[in-house]
């Protein structure tokens, strides 16, 4: 905001463009951008995937100015026309990592390591998940709460048929996560002019649905659908907020569960691809539970607060500390693997507004959906069979489409 130009008494908001000052005014085909603390602990650093030229990655330096770290780190792909992008941990490691697709060339996943101080980013795609589509955007989300993130490529369908694609990322203990293909099931859309996607629970049973977009060079309708496995999996959904009630974007979610260790989420000020994701850290937990939940802010704010067993499968809102902390100072480029949390403000349970989907009966619930609701077939708990994780065998439609109509109460 420039203050000299504003005046919110009278409605004036005027913006200056700071981006010379701020280091980040480069030459771009600019098509992907994606914000949050990717290398800082919790400032906000910037990643765009660029056409026709190397990416960049804006480290915050904490005084207004931001460093392009793209090359250093290994993520500047100068010869391949990003666009669809992503933030995710998919190790597990507490170290932000980047997915994005390039336009017809190949699609990267990049862990991000570090060693002797410097950060590097590894490229683990594998032949299959790297197979070149003409790619708009690309999510990373847990469809089927079962802890392990997916990627959906929302492919355009541009001189001939393009299915849409979808690979779960296994986090495995020691080594590279596995790369399996699912079978996208009716979100295939073969003959779709994919053009944006977002994920959000419509219906508000803890079960991410799936929206694309289509057009461009045809129109086509929105399509809806809603996944087909994992109903009896645990779920939360985090809402962390700003001092002035709207959603934190840039905001940094770590859930504790008392068996699988910490899940990371990114409240992306971005992401996608002609579209944004929704500013809700959605966490599918399998049969585990939230122990606690740790939030920090952009500014260095941090807050926790335990999560009782009875808040699982819920919603919760995750306001802004009101106390006088000071603010943390700028990161290092090396991300610790778990923020400390000296700067940390413990939130008691009380002022956190639950809102409990069963109790509200905003929607179907979880585990009455195959009951009460006329719309969805009761799917069967996943017999292990299933669970096999072998790369060569898409063994099971994810996604079924719906009509708007009949999604919401
Ligand atoms: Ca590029
Ligand atoms: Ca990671
Ligand atoms: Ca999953
Ligand atoms: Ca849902």
């Amino acid at each position: 905001m420039d203050p000299e130009a504003s005046d919110l008494y009278r409605g004036i908001l005027a913006l200056r463009d700071v981006a010379a000052e701020a280091g980040v005014s480069k030459y771009t085909g600019g098509r992907g951008v994606s914000v949050g603390p990717i290398l800082s602990s919790s400032a906000s650093d910037i990643f765009c995937d660029n056409e026709n030229g190397p990416n960049f990655l804006f480290h915050n330096q904490g005084d207004g100015t931001f460093v392009d770290a793209a090359a250093s780190a290994g993520v500047d792909d100068p010869h391949q026309h990003g666009r669809g992008v992503a933030l995710a941990d998919f190790n597990r490691d507490g170290k932000v990592d980047i997915v994005y697709g390039n336009w017809n060339g190949p699609h990267r996943l990049y862990l991000q390591m570090s060693a002797h101080g410097k950060v590097r980013f590894r490229d683990i795609a594998s032949p299959k998940f790297s197979m070149p589509s003409p790619v708009r955007t690309v999510i990373a989300a847990d469809f089927d709460n079962d802890q392990e993130l997916e990627i959906f490529f929302n492919n355009f369908a541009h001189r001939s048929s393009s299915a849409n694609r979808l690979f779960r990322i296994i986090r495995r203990e020691h080594g590279d996560p596995l790369i399996e293909e699912l079978n996208p099931g009716d979100a295939l859309e073969p003959e779709g002019r994919g053009t944006g996607g977002v994920v959000t629970d419509f219906d508000g049973d803890g079960m991410l649905d799936l929206i694309l977009s289509h057009g461009e060079s045809m129109a086509q309708p929105l399509s809806v659908f809603r996944g087909n496995q994992g109903f009896s999996n645990n779920w939360l959904r985090v809402v962390p907020r700003t001092r002035f009630g709207a959603f934190a974007r840039g905001a940094k979610v770590v859930l504790y569960t008392k068996k699988s260790g910490a899940h990371l989420r990114i409240i992306d000020g971005g992401s996608g691809y002609l579209c944004e994701m929704e500013p809700v850290a959605h966490f599918g937990l399998g049969k585990d539970e939230a122990s606690s939940v740790e939030v920090t802010w952009p500014d260095g704010k941090m807050a926790s607060r335990n999560v009782a067993s009875t808040e699982m499968n819920s919603v919760l809102e995750i306001p802004y500390p009101r106390d006088e902390d000071r603010l943390q100072d700028p990161a290092p480029l090396e991300t610790p693997t778990n923020a400390s949390s000296s700067h940390s403000c413990a939130l008691e349970t009380s002022p956190c507004v639950l809102t409990h989907t069963e109790a509200t009966g905003a929607g179907p619930t979880r585990d009455a959906v195959g009951a009460t609701s006329p719309t969805r077939t009761a799917q069967p708990v996943w017999p292990p069979s299933l669970l096999q994780k072998n790369q060569d065998s898409p063994v099971f439609s994810v996604f079924s489409s719906v009509i708007s109509g009949l999604f919401c109460p």
